[in-house]
């Protein structure tokens, strides 16, 4: 049973409301936390190993370190609920169900961070959750958790949620800035990080929303304590949404120690596949991240079990592991085309590209356009060699990581699945009306 932190309490009855959030011990992380300095805050939260929830896993406590604090500058937190990567859904099951994890861990991170004035950006297509978010910042300013003087203690906090317009480039933390100061959302060059120079040029952290919602269980236990849930640099919990082929989709905490066959077979988790099918692959931290065959997803090269955590899902590098990623956990079955779906992908980054860098226009619209080719029946042997070709010239020569999220999934399905691109050039009669899954797995 693996340990729950952040969904500990979703199952209760009207607990996006504050009063009976409040009634289960909402709010207590935040008391705790206004009594203490923010610099203790800060060593709890580095003491906790939170690794950002976005997608880079990047140490949170490291980065709110990193907080410049010019005098007379004021400095913000942001919330990048732009949860748009596909398979990813566990941020938009937090604010939905429990909008008040939320605000009170934006409250804890405002407080450490000298934030007065923090913000939620969340995707446009998200359009009922806005309502839910602003309900509950007004609930919580009226039991005087938010506003002026929060508690006696001098703090003062605004929560504002903007809403985005539904383009996937807005997740990235710096287009996601432009697009909040009003601007066109195009990704801004890195270094400066917004730790220096963010919205309107102040210092400001962005996080993800799971990733300051574990700022309160780590208050409540202490950084010590949440430390020791999980192994190794994977502490704590890790929300994981699900789907796929699999008998249960849904949004699952797991403390990282479980394996990923667990995962996918348990009935406390996916449940397994439908109709006794077997796994072909699975796309374990979201889209951007390499698919990984059956073989490799099951057992690491060494024949160790692989488990859900951020060093295991890597293990081997991008030559055979993957990612954590965002923990959107896609799962194919035998029946799946891998060809297919890996055009699917290049048509949403190609979409999706802002335009800004001519590797990740072009490339993306390019590499969609040589995978409709072989998926039609149309494709020749040198297209899989033109595809691998132009997904290296992309990754790591553009401004934001879309370029590489683009290259990547292409660059894997070739890498552990080139015979089924092959199987298609070989078969075009067949590609339209089977697929390889079918005919060969
Ligand atoms: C100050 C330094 N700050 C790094 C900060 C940086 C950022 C964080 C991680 O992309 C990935 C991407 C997607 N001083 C710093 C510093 N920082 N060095 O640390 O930075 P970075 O560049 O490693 O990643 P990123 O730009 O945040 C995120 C992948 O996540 N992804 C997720 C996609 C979509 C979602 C979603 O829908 N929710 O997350 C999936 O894999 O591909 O590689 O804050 O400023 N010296
Ligand atoms: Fe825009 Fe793509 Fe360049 Fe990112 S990599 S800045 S999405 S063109």
């Amino acid at each position: 049973m693996s340990k729950k932190l952040l969904l500990k309490n979703a199952h209760i009855e009207g607990i996006r409301y504050f009063e009976t959030y409040r009634k289960h011990g909402g709010y207590e992380s935040a008391e705790k936390a206004l009594k203490m300095k923010p610099e203790e805050i800060l060593e709890e939260v580095k003491t906790s190993g939170l690794r950002g929830r976005g997608g880079a896993g990047f140490p949170t406590g490291m980065k709110w370190s990193f907080l410049a604090k010019p005098e007379g500058v004021p400095r913000h937190l942001v919330v990048n609920a732009d949860e748009s990567e596909p398979g990813t859904f566990k941020d938009r099951y937090l604010m939905e169900f429990l909008p008040h994890l939320l605000i009170e861990g934006m409250l804890i991170a405002s407080y450490t961070l000298g934030s007065n004035t923090s913000y939620i950006y969340i995707r446009g297509e998200y359009s009922w959750i806005p309502d839910i978010l602003e309900a509950a910042i007004d609930e919580a300013k009226a039991a005087g958790f938010l506003g002026k003087n929060i508690l006696g203690t001098g703090f003062d906090l605004e929560i504002y949620v903007q809403r985005g317009a539904g383009a996937y480039i807005c997740g990235e933390e710096t287009a996601l800035l432009e697009s909040l100061e009003g601007r066109r959302g195009n990704p801004r060059l890195k270094p400066p990080f917004p730790a220096v120079k963010g919205l309107w040029e102040r210092p400001t952290v962005v996080n993800n929303v799971e990733s300051i919602a574990a700022v309160v269980p780590i208050i409540e236990i202490g950084g010590a304590e949440y430390s020791k849930i999980g192994v190794g640099r994977s502490t704590g919990t890790k929300l994981i949404s699900a789907c796929g082929n699999i008998n249960k989709p849904g949004v699952y905490e797991i403390d990282m120690t479980i394996t990923v066959e667990e995962f996918i077979y348990s009935d406390e988790y996916c449940g397994g596949i439908p109709n006794g099918k077997k796994l072909k692959a699975c796309i374990p931290g979201g889209s951007s991240v390499p698919i990984v065959p059956a073989n490799l997803l099951l057992k690491t090269i060494n024949g160790e079990p692989r488990y859900m955590n951020y060093e295991s899902l890597s293990d081997g590098g991008f030559a055979t592991g993957t990612m954590m990623g965002s923990g959107g956990f896609i799962v194919l079955d035998e029946d799946q085309s891998v060809v297919e779906h890996t055009m699917t992908l290049a048509r949403f980054y190609n979409h999706e590209s802002c335009g800004q860098c001519t590797p990740c226009r072009e490339g993306t619209g390019w590499m969609y356009k040589i995978l409709k080719k072989i998926w039609k029946g149309e494709g020749k042997m040198e297209d899989i060699d033109l595809l691998w070709d132009i997904q290296r010239k992309i990754e790591g020569n553009t401004i934001c990581p879309l370029g590489d999220a683009a290259a990547w999934p292409v660059a894997a399905a070739i890498r552990h699945f080139r015979d089924e691109f092959e199987w298609y050039v070989n078969n075009p009669e067949l590609s339209q009306t089977q697929n390889y899954g079918l005919a060969n797995y």
